[in-house]
């Protein structure tokens, strides 16, 4: 097109497009004419969320140019792209991340004093962009960002849900759930392309037919359509004008309405069609760590691994390549089985519609994906009933019976007569109904599979895919430890801190290399530095006191010790140990002299997360909680010394103010059931120390900081089993301690008890499957251990400084630059130098 314009065309386009200034002049300009212009508001008529709504578009304008510049330079030079799926980005707010990353933030901050408003206000206007649950959709955030920073040709593919992670309130304790209508405002980080309308169909019906070399070919006929629209989320990279995309696909309906149906009078049936389709990216689904086997969920699945790889193969195409060079230029990476439907459709489109033999599509099927698996809890591996497979999608049905088969067929070569084996690896479980293991069939698909910290990934080769192992051999299976952006979780989050380490290093370019935090480490001995840290983190924990007190109403001193449990509510992540913990300390202290009292150090004991709805025993943890927070922080005897709060509506923006204030953070899941954890993490970048059990990454933050600046307690994960067994068919007598505990929330201590006999009786009854009594002895220890050791305040601040200086490893650039050079193959392509 380009070619046909004459000189003057194209010297005005080249007049015309270069590129948005920075400096604080022009962002005024822009700020002022997207007020009169964009929102249509006179500029004496503005607040802070038009002045939010102006700076957006200010900083979206300059993204999408660079979003711009990026895809040109990828198109141009074609390179090997890696699509990261995944069915959750935990986002949270994207102004403030965009004005640091493009290195905007002082010279706009500056700009928008001018014009009246306070940066920080602006910034507090932002709705979350919540579409994840917890850390496996705020890790596909942070890989995004590092794909950015670091240059790689690199999609991610989502769906854009109507609604997020619902909205957490609390009612007398307990936890309600408000719908999370994020886009009721319009949205300036996403880009609406309506003109990129996939047609995605469920149902119908299976052809065979005969084609002209007389081989018997499959065609999937019939069926109703929906149409997937494009939005396109910008996520630009720190300290590079590369900024990659994440798209994520709404559904629509393909017609508007039945007109037939309309002019016949039947309104309602006649747009019966159009909320079917857009139901299925109406919602997130809000479990953590849990499969409910619900049809619309498959169909959210289908609907977006459908438009994915036909959008893919679609970019694919455009450079006339032979198939099976697909695998040289485009690498899937499936986040968790959410996404393994891509294998099969991969495969169908294959050989149903490209005409390939079968053996040559699966070749490059299983050089395209590779797998990455986010847990070992039985509950949350999901499986599909076959017969409602086959009714949505009645040829990948057959296609994974045929997958089975030939893989079966290989097993069974190279383990004879082992009828146990095939049973055991078999993509499909032979239960009434039949179901599909989505966990085997991406194995089987992948070329790699990996878990998420070394514990983890031993873990996954020794019980959960232990077969697989001997079957493939283990190179197939690899461990990728999880990280995190230090830009959002330290730079954004912490930007005292940030400066404090900018200033001993010298330079900022520990935040592109975050190995370079270990040379903080002989600053740990300069007195006046220590000075300096902890006036930081108390700065943080004034921050943070006044949103508990505007929150709750609660009087957090932040001379306290600051003792944090933010995470999703889940009976492996222990809430429950942490919060009978809190009893006992209750007790202790009521049992004092005043003398005694006088060396007690006070605490602050910080709850946060979401319980997902139907998970009625969590719910009672969230109750328990805001139970004993009443009646300890009522008890005017206990004074400053014990407070406990919970926080309500835990979401990424808030984990940004309360993870810089924390002294201590809880990471106390029974060994070997968290993957890997990546809060704790945060927690330890920004200087605070943890008390955790063995397991998941803690073993390798423990490795990196050494033993002196961490508090591990508790049974290993090999103990596991044999504790279990123990509680199921012996009568394990309950530690002492707890069972005066339980005995004291059972007298009424902290209001009617009845309403805790469910949670009471998984420790009963449900014979401790998470091992609260084999491990409460050794944490009340662990606990005294951290009351002693904050007593040394200089002492405590040299851990805190040693532990940000030696937690380089944990960046999410080390764990994406992994997975490019070990797994997908990948070169990175800087736009612009
Ligand atoms: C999770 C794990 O529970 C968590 O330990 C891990 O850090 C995270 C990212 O790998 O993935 N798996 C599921 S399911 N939800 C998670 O948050």
């Amino acid at each position: 097109e380009k070619a046909k314009w004459s000189k003057e065309t194209l010297a005005i386009w080249e007049k015309y497009g270069c590129e948005e200034s920075v400096d604080k002049e022009s962002f005024q300009k822009s700020f002022v004419r997207h007020v009169n212009t964009t929102l249509a508001r006179s500029s004496l008529n503005v607040d802070n969320f038009s002045a939010y709504q102006a700076t957006a578009h200010t900083v979206r304008d300059r993204l999408i140019e660079r979003w711009n510049a990026t895809q040109q330079a990828h198109t141009l030079k074609d390179p090997k792209r890696v699509y990261y799926f995944s069915l959750e980005f935990l986002l949270g707010r994207s102004l403030d991340n965009a004005l640091l990353n493009l290195g905007l933030k002082e010279q706009f901050g500056e700009g928008v004093k001018e014009l009246g408003f306070r940066m920080e206000d602006v910034l507090e206007q932002e709705v979350d962009a919540a579409l994840g649950n917890g850390g496996l959709g705020r890790l596909a955030a942070c890989y995004m960002d590092s794909l950015a920073t670091l240059d790689y040709p690199a999609w991610g593919y989502g769906l854009r849900y109507t609604y997020g992670i619902f909205q957490q309130r609390l009612k007398d304790g307990f936890q309600m759930e408000l719908p999370d209508y994020w886009l009721n405002f319009d949205n300036p980080w996403e880009l609406p392309r309506l003109d990129i309308a996939i047609e995605v169909r469920f149902g119908g019906y299976v052809s065979k037919y005969t084609d002209e070399n007389g081989r018997t070919r499959h065609r999937w006929e019939g069926g109703d359509g929906v149409q997937a629209v494009a939005y396109d989320v910008p996520i630009p990279g720190y300290g590079t004008k590369n900024c990659i995309n994440i798209r994520l696909w709404s559904s629509k309906p393909k017609r508007q309405f039945d007109l037939s149906r309309f002019n016949a009078g039947e309104y309602e049936q006649a747009v019966n069609e159009q909320m079917k389709a857009e139901n299925i990216t109406a919602v997130l689904y809000p479990n953590d760590n849990h499969m409910v086997g619900k049809e619309l969920r498959l169909k959210q699945q289908f609907f977006w691994v459908y438009a994915s790889l036909a959008d893919i193969i679609r970019r694919f195409k455009k450079t006339d390549r032979a198939w099976d060079q697909f695998p040289e230029k485009v690498a899937i990476q499936l986040n968790d089985t959410h996404p393994t439907l891509a294998i099969v459709e991969l495969q169908r489109i294959l050989v149903d519609q490209e005409g390939l033999d079968w053996d040559d599509a699966w070749d490059i099927v299983t050089r395209t994906f590779a797998f990455t698996n986010h847990t070992v809890l039985p509950e949350a591996m999901e499986k599909w009933h076959v017969p409602m497979v086959e009714y949505l999608l009645p040829r990948h049905m057959q296609i994974i019976f045929d997958i089975n088969l030939f893989f079966l067929q290989k097993v069974e070569k190279q383990f004879p007569n082992d009828r146990d084996i095939l049973a055991k690896l078999s993509i499909i479980e032979e239960a009434t109904p039949q179901s599909v293991r989505m966990a085997h069939l991406a194995i089987v698909g992948s070329h790699r599979v990996n878990g998420v910290a070394a514990l983890h990934s031993n873990l996954i080769k020794t019980t959960i895919f232990k077969d697989f192992v001997k079957f493939y051999g283990p190179k197939k299976f690899e461990n990728k430890t999880n990280g995190i952006t230090p830009r959002r979780w330290l730079h954004q989050a912490n930007p005292k801190l940030s400066n404090l380490i900018t200033e001993a290093l010298g330079d900022k370019k520990w935040l592109k290399d975050l190995s370079l935090l270990k040379n903080l480490e002989p600053h740990a001995k300069s007195k006046d530095y220590r000075r300096r840290w902890k006036a930081v983190k108390h700065s943080n924990k004034v921050r943070l006191a006044e949103y508990i007190k505007a929150k709750t109403g609660i009087d957090a001193n932040p001379n306290s010790l600051f003792d944090v449990q933010v995470k999703r509510i889940h009976e492996y992540k222990r809430q429950f140990m942490n919060i009978l913990g809190v009893i006992h300390r209750y007790h202790y202290l009521k049992s004092l002299t005043p003398e005694e009292r006088r060396d007690i150090v006070p605490r602050v004991v910080i709850f946060g997360g979401k319980a997902a709805p139907g998970y009625h025993i969590a719910k009672l943890v969230i109750k328990l909680i805001n139970s004993v927070s009443a009646t300890v922080n009522a008890d005017e005897s206990i004074e400053d010394l014990l407070k406990v709060v919970f926080i309500p509506d835990y979401n990424v923006s808030l984990a940004e103010i309360i993870i810089p204030a924390s002294d201590i953070s809880q990471h106390i899941s029974t060994a070997g059931t968290e993957a890997s954890g990546t809060s704790n993490m945060k927690f330890v970048l920004n200087g605070g120390l943890i008390l955790g059990t063995v397991d998941g990454a803690n073993i390798e933050i423990n490795e990196e900081i050494g033993d002196d600046n961490i508090f591990l307690f508790g049974h290993l994960a090999d103990r596991v089993d044999d504790l279990r067994h123990a509680h199921r068919y012996r009568n394990v007598p309950m530690d002492p301690d707890l069972q005066s505990v339980i005995t004291s929330i059972e007298t009424g201590n902290f209001g009617d008890s009845r309403i805790f006999a469910p949670l009471i009786n998984t420790l009963t009854f449900g014979k401790d499957y998470y091992l609260l009594s084999d491990d409460f002895g050794s944490y009340l220890d662990a606990q005294k251990l951290v009351d002693e050791a904050y007593k040394d305040e200089d002492e405590w601040c040299k851990k805190s400084i040693l532990c940000t200086a030696r937690m380089g490893f944990f960046s999410s650039d080390r764990a994406i630059r992994e997975y490019a050079d070990q797994i997908w193959d990948l070169k990175p392509v800087p736009a612009k130098a």
